[in-house]
């Protein structure tokens, strides 16, 4: 059998010679974006954290092996290829035993990308606990592997089609530490906050970069979980997103969506080009936002390693 996993030659000088860089997770590519917004998302990720000083390393599972960085055309072909899966990390040794080819999810993604020595990651939003889970559960594996990855993982918090409060209530018993960056509350994805208040709150990149490196030297087995609000100009209002989420949910519902299909069902249905333009802005402006603000953080955490 093959390596299982590559890294991309300038991935590789990077970490090797102790410079920042910036995993990236592509279901958001494969499954989250509609085309042709998923490629051009993509390259703008890249570009910022390039802009920030840090090397970008978007994760995919090419034919069977896991990839860490994809030269531009790889990605290209990756997006629209019929036969991408949607590769959490339950679904990581079939990719690999049978060759198979997709998207990483947050949790696929911080798994791998730890392992790669890469410390900072951005995405979107993270999965969490999908409301009516007490009559069905559905908790995202992102949530236990944040539990046991010790990578920064910055985000806009959990999506907005997600039960929050009990999301962020997974997150305290598995003892993830989730630090808000300019704000006291749990942003809401496409809205700059829930209510719901954080444990914690940073309003700079160097108070950031001690919270990774404490946990390091303590020697804890999480992540960081870094969530800071979509930008003030492309936020939604919060009345709008629970109906447009609900509209969704219902429809994914009654056409019997569940499982591992349901989060990118309901992102469809909201960044659907027929539907209201603001979400799909807003999910970008907070991609964006993400990847620079990781970048700036790996590029702290390596000066400090230095
Ligand atoms: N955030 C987005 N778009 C996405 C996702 C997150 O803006 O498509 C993806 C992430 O890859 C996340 C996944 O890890 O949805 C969670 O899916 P599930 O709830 O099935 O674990
Ligand atoms: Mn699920």
């Amino acid at each position: 059998m093959p390596e299982p996993t590559r890294i991309h030659p300038e991935v590789r000088d990077a970490l090797a010679d102790g410079r920042p860089v910036v995993a990236l997770e592509s279901v958001v590519v494969t499954h989250g974006l509609p085309a042709p917004t998923h490629l051009a998302l993509a390259r703008e990720m890249e570009q910022a954290v390039r802009e920030e000083g840090a090397v970008p390393a978007t994760v995919a599972v090419l034919d069977g092996v896991v990839r860490v960085g994809l030269a531009p055309s790889e990605l290209e072909a990756l997006a629209d290829r019929p036969d991408r899966r949607k590769l959490s990390v339950r679904d990581l040794p079939v990719a690999v035993g049978l060759g198979q080819s997709g998207g990483t999810t947050v949790a696929a993604t911080a798994l791998v990308a730890h392992r790669a020595g890469i410390a900072a990651f951005a995405t979107g939003g993270i999965g969490g606990v999908h409301p009516g889970a007490a009559e069905r559960l559905d908790v995202s594996a992102d949530l236990p592997t944040l539990a046991r990855t010790p990578i920064a993982v910055v985000s806009a918090g959990a999506k907005s089609i997600l039960d929050l409060a009990n999301t962020l209530e997974v997150l305290e018993t598995l003892s993830v530490p989730v630090v808000g960056f300019g704000t006291d509350t749990l942003p809401g994805f496409h809205t700059r906050t829930t209510g719901l208040a954080l444990p914690a709150r940073v309003d700079d990149v160097a108070s950031l970069a001690a919270v990774v490196r404490a946990r390091d030297t303590l020697r804890l087995p999480q992540a960081v979980l870094v969530v800071q609000p979509v930008p003030e100009a492309d936020a939604v209002p919060p009345e709008e997103v629970h109906r447009a989420v609900a509209e969704a949910t219902e429809r994914a519902h009654a056409a019997r969506v569940h499982g591992s299909a349901l989060t990118p069902f309901v992102l469809a249905a909201l960044n659907d080009a027929e539907g209201d333009p603001r979400f799909l802005r807003a999910n970008l402006s907070l991609l964006r936002a993400n990847a620079r603000l990781a970048a700036r953080l790996a590029r702290h955490l390596a000066e400090s390693d230095a």
